[in-house]
């Protein structure tokens, strides 16, 4: 061994080492032990931060635990590398977006390396290679053909002085990032996937994920939004049209007192033909976002439209008015407002003056009042002339069935999942393969011509996709009518690429989007990545699963089996930045203390779940128990041979030292599988630690000497492998330690052999003896009385009674 313990000299030829072996390629066909482990992949943005190093160890952490639990293992790693970023920095240095990025990635893929991470490299790959992006778009045509992609008008942001699209990021304030100018909404054309023709199985599947934490499941079923209502039409009085709103509470029809439609909505607008005051209303709301969370907390704004419309139960007229808190893409853009039972119809009824009466009782009779706010519960019908005393279901069948009957209303089931619009009026991303003739109109490319190749010479005038100034690739003919056409020059949303690469990475080198292998593999067994993700980017990965599914490209149902949802990384109790400067440079710290010590204080700093407040103070100390081993193993080597494991042969401390260390493995494995806690693991391997180093290495004992530091530095390896690596290689093994199997539990060894037994006489304490675990009642009343200090109390009286607690105590009664 090389002391004193150097771990940059330790890392390169611990990384050497398995590079020249090829340690971590899969294997092309694995068997019924294949185990599939992935973190999600980055956007090549420069270099590692602080949460990449917490991710990526986690992963790598998992991954080497369940090889040496005996798995074939698959653990890739590529680059999530379309998006945003690359073009703000062509836009801002003049580099083309493809060198920027493809040098990005060389520099952090050298990061990794350096961090010992145990990835497949030989699977890389970027999704802007035009041999990935190739499959994305055959599939997107096939979807096509099935009718489950969709081209229609969105609302986009559009900056009227650079005259382009912004993504979300790209407006500040109202304003464009670079022209200042006020954004407007515009309609265009987009293009979308009908996810919502998956919503059901989407909903339901979450039922039977046991791998998957409740709080993703949650937050997922949330975004779905499944509700039932009932669709009600209100005639508009004087005229042969109607109104039809949704609601999730008919059983408060009676009492409603207005009805609201979003500003949008074609009665607005028609009657805002006339009415000059009520289209700069509209035209206002129209400029405002209004995210769904927001709406609760609107101030309420609205307009009677001077339209009345007749309630479908009493024929009561109700006024129409506009409101900025209804939607226009949801339910049917207009809601019958019941002000005593909603609070959002409530405050808008106060503001206007709206008439508020109740219809819902609580059911336990407890005082409501009304002129603080709404009462939103579920209770019992009042005030409803033919359908009092009902509760909430039995007055929704009535009212339903009512309504159904008379032809003015029909149940229905609603959604607040939307379809995914995948357009985006970017460059840098995947060509969406559509051509546009004058004559065909949106014509597919043929399959015969793909990939449909982003050209990556280009150079930017402002904001602006230079797709537009590139006759060369804009024009083609049209391959229907063969006339001049345009290419679409909408990229791909970049959730796009990422929800199917976890599968391309079983099948290298198909001549196929996938191939036969993708089964072997699928789905991931565990998808380590950031909670921010839990919601967009697992959602679209699911739906995308099913479409491949759908196609026969995969066999199973969902992608990802069980998932492991990282806290983040703060600094001061905020998210980590470049503000951090080194301290959140991963790479001075590798540099300093080396790439094990940096794994090791992440994974100790907090279970992975929870977010993590970094502190270098964790670096010193981690890089000063991994010298504190090294130093250990050699001290122990040092002294010589060493000889067979012969436990009648150990003293109480060699038995208490292999007691230490079977219990170490028994609960490293636990907290690296099932409750996935690697903190507590490396606390294991501190305590272990310290048992080795006060028991006496000599004798027999230095057996169990070897024995506890061939464990410790196997329990360890997932963590701080290449330090483990070298301590492997160094206690005499020929195998690496990579290809090493975790060490089964000797259940003897955790028996404590010997325990003290207290012994009392007529309820007092008088003796602690040492007895055999095992030893019997006459055996142990035996040894109490054969105590001298219990023999003074004993003396010439006689026994009566011994009771015997087995592990405990014995109680000598005597009189
Ligand atoms: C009357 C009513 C009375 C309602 C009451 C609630 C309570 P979920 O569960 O989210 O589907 N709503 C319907 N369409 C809307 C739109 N486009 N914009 C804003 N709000 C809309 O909620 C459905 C409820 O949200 C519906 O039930 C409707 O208000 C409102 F005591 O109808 B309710
Ligand atoms: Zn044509």
């Amino acid at each position: 061994m090389i002391t004193p313990y150097d771990p940059q000299a330790v890392e390169r030829d611990a990384q050497q080492y398995w590079q020249d072996n090829d340690s971590f390629k899969a294997p092309d066909n694995p068997g019924s032990d294949a185990f599939y482990c992935l973190s999600m992949f980055p956007y090549p943005s420069g270099r590692l931060h602080m949460g990449h190093v917490r991710t990526y160890t986690l992963g790598d952490v998992i991954a080497r635990y369940q090889r040496l639990k005996g798995h074939s293992v698959l653990h890739p790693m590529g680059w999530d590398a379309f998006g945003l970023p690359a073009e703000n920095a062509a836009i801002k240095n003049n580099i083309p977006p493809a060198n920027w990025t493809y040098s990005n990635i060389d520099y952090m893929r050298g990061q990794m390396q350096s961090l010992g991470f145990g990835f497949d490299w030989s699977r890389e790959f970027a999704t802007c290679d035009p041999d990935y992006y190739r499959w994305e778009q055959w599939f997107f045509l096939r979807l096509y053909e099935k009718g489950l992609v969709e081209r229609r008008s969105a609302i986009v942001n559009w900056d009227p002085v650079d005259q382009t699209v912004l993504a979300n990021e790209q407006v500040e304030n109202g304003r464009g990032w670079r022209s200042g100018a006020v954004v407007e909404r515009r309609e265009m054309q987009q293009w979308f996937l009908k996810i919502t023709d998956y919503a059901d199985e989407l909903l339901d599947q979450l039922d039977e994920m046991p791998g998957w934490p409740d709080s993703v499941k949650n937050m997922q079923r949330n975004w779905i939004g499944r509700s039932h209502g009932l669709e009600i039409d209100f005639a508009v009085a004087g005229r042969d049209e109607s109104i039809t709103v949704y609601t999730t509470r008919p059983d408060t029809l009676l009492g409603a007192t207005y009805v609201a439609v979003a500003a949008q909505h074609p009665l607005a607008l028609a009657a805002a033909e006339h009415n000059p005051e009520l289209g700069a209303f509209i035209e206002r709301c129209a400029n405002v976002k209004t995210a769904e969370a927001d709406l609760a907390t609107l101030p309420k704004e609205g307009m009677a439209l001077g339209v009345e419309v007749e309630h479908p139960l009493t024929g009561r007229r109700l006024p129409v008015w506009t409101a900025n808190f209804v939607l226009m893409d949801y339910g049917s853009g207009a809601v019958m407002s019941v002000p005593a039972h909603d609070q959002r119809d409530w405050e808008f009824a106060r503001e206007y003056g709206l008439p508020i009466e109740q219809v819902i009782a609580p059911a336990d009779d407890a005082p409501i009042d009304l002129d603080a706010e709404a009462f939103v519960a579920r209770g019992i019908t009042v005030n409803s002339p033919g359908f009092d005393g009902l509760e909430f279901q039995a007055a929704f069948d009535v009212i339903a069935d009512a309504l159904e009957a008379g032809g003015r209303g029909r149940r229905r089931t609603n959604y607040r999942l939307r379809d995914w619009g995948v357009s985006r009026q970017r460059y840098w991303g995947c060509p969406i393969p559509m051509i546009h003739c004058d004559h065909c109109g949106v014509v597919p490319v043929p399959t015969s011509d793909l990939p449909v190749v982003l050209p990556t010479e280009v150079s930017f005038e402002g904001v602006r996709s230079p797709l537009h100034d590139m006759p060369e690739w804009l024009q083609v003919p049209c391959p229907v009518c063969g006339r001049m056409a345009r290419r679409e020059t909408d990229t791909f949303d970049t959730f796009m690429e990422s929800s199917w690469y976890a599968n391309k990475f079983t099948s290298p080198g198909a001549n196929a989007m996938l191939d036969d292998r993708v089964n072997l593999w699928a789905p991931v067994n565990h998808y380590v990545g950031g909670i921010e993700h839990a919601i967009l980017h697992l959602l679209y990965a699911r739906f995308y699963h099913k479409l491949l599914r759908d196609e026969g490209l995969v066999a199973s149902d969902e992608p990802f089996e069980r998932l492991l949802m990282l806290g983040m990384v703060l600094r001061n109790g905020r998210k980590m930045s470049k503000k951090d400067g080194d301290a959140g440079d991963p790479q001075m710290l590798i540099d300093r203390y080396g790439a094990d010590a940096v794994r090791q204080a992440m994974m100790f700093a907090a279970p992975p779940e929870q977010s993590v407040e970094w502190a270098e103070g964790g670096l010193e100390s981690a890089s000063r128990f991994l010298r504190r081993i090294w130093r250990g193993v050699e001290d122990h080597l040092a002294a010589g041979e060493v000889p067979a494991l012969d436990v009648a042969a150990l003293s109480d401390a060699g038995l208490e030292l292999r007691r230490k260390t079977h219990e170490t493995i028994g609960r490293a494995d636990d907290d690296y599988g099932r409750r996935v806690q690697f903190n507590t693991v490396v606390a294991a391997g501190m305590e272990l630690a310290n048992t080795i180093a006060k028991t006496p290495d000599e004798g027999a004992d230095r057996a169990a000497v070897r024995e506890a530091w061939n464990a410790l530095a196997l329990v360890l390896s997932p963590i701080t492998p290449h330090v483990c690596h070298a301590l492997w290689q160094a206690l005499g093994h020929s195998e690496p330690m990579v290809d090493a199997a975790w060490p089964a539990v000797d259940d003897a060894a955790l028996e404590r052999s010997t325990i003290e037994l207290v012994v009392q006489v007529n309820g007092k304490l008088r003796a602690r003896i040492d007895m055999a675990a095992d030893a019997d009642e006459t055996a142990a009343r035996e040894a109490a009385l054969a105590d001298e200090n219990v023999q003074r109390f004993v003396a010439d009286k006689s026994l009566r009674k011994a009771i015997y607690v087995p592990g405990k105590l014995v109680n000598l009664v005597v009189g």
